[in-house]
């Protein structure tokens, strides 16, 4: 099985971007190491402070997000980093040739019930002319990523990333410390009978959100004429790693619950690096109008609607919003 660096170098990645990419994974190591420790690691519970998304931070958040904002600033190679956990981009080096952006742990409720929960990344070129405390560095298309993937923290530690030369599948080896490929250019299969969603929402979603999980649940007796199987993480780590293992369609679609705030997902941390993901490896990622990729960003914390996977069902979702 090839390692990471020789995997990255026949995909004629960059020697610096390569550099950057093992500073990012040995937070992940880390990060690993301390999950499966689970409450001998003294990281289970909530501390008393709030996050910028409103949600309560778990401490293995906390410990998750300084590893990897430390690692990263002190690299040398990232001018700036933006985290979820963050209220605004942390400068880092000025002469930096890349800028960071992270969700360190994803998934967070799963924490305390020891299921799954990973760390999502994206990497885009630093521009030149914008000081490195500025947050506008971060307001660019994810069509313009050069790098993403996530490190999920499963039974085996996992990472799932491109540079845009296909996405592939490595995991953890233990015994030497590194990453090893263990699948070259997954391809999500474009039709699907496997969906999730948070149901549970299913009053507060647009009309034609409503009428097409409806006709999924119809399953042969509807329109559809099949049967649908439905499954859901609450961890897109964990909900993308099966779409990209066998297909599916995830949606985290706009909902009523707060006016002000219609979507969930977060367009940086999780929508823009999971697109180019699905996307590299043959799927779609958009939002009911346009791709995900072409938003260009108002704001770092930005929050997307999302409609991703198997190709064909994503399409069919689609049409009901025309
Ligand atoms: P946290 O990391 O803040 O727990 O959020 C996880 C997440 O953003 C995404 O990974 C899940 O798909 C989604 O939220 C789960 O949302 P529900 O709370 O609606 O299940």
């Amino acid at each position: 099985m090839q390692r990471l660096a020789p995997a990255l170098r026949q995909d004629n990645v960059p020697l610096d971007l390569i550099s950057l990419i093992k500073t990012i994974l040995a937070a992940t190591k880390e990060i690993s190491f301390r999950v499966s420790q689970g409450h001998l690691g003294d990281v289970m519970g909530s501390t008393l402070d709030e996050n910028i998304q409103g949600e309560v931070q778990k401490q293995l958040d906390v410990v998750a997000n300084e590893l990897f904002k430390d690692i990263l600033l002190e690299s040398g190679f990232v001018k700036a980093i933006s985290s979820e956990e963050e209220d605004h981009s942390v400068a880092g080096d000025e002469n930096g040739k890349y800028i960071v952006s992270f969700d360190p742990l994803d998934g967070s409720s799963n924490i305390d019930i020891n299921s799954l929960i990973g760390t999502i990344f994206s990497i885009h070129e630093a521009p030149k002319d914008i000081a490195a405390g500025d947050d506008d560095m971060f307001k660019q298309a994810g069509d313009k990523q050069v790098c993403a993937g996530y490190v999920l923290y499963g039974p085996s530690t996992m990472l799932v990333m491109t540079t845009g030369s296909g996405t592939h599948f490595y995991v953890l080896d233990r015994t030497h410390g590194g990453f090893l490929l263990v699948e070259r250019n997954v391809q999500v299969p474009a039709d699907t009978q496997e969906f999730a969603v948070n149901m549970s929402n299913q009053r507060f979603w647009q009309a034609p959100m409503q009428n097409y999980i409806s006709d999924l649940l119809a399953g042969d007796t509807g329109p559809r004429d099949k049967n649908f199987n439905m499954r859901w993480i609450a961890a897109m780590v964990g909900d993308i790693h099966r779409v990209l293992c066998r297909g599916g369609i995830f949606t985290y679609p706009a909902d009523s619950r707060k006016p002000e705030q219609p979507y969930k997902l977060r367009l940086m941390y999780e929508a823009n690096p999971m697109a180019f993901l699905l996307e590299q490896a043959g799927g779609l990622a958009m939002t009911s109008e346009g791709r995900i990729m072409d938003i260009e960003p108002n704001s770092i914390h930005q929050r997307v609607e999302v409609i991703m996977g198997s190709k064909n069902e994503v399409e069919k979702c689609l049409s009901y919003y025309k």
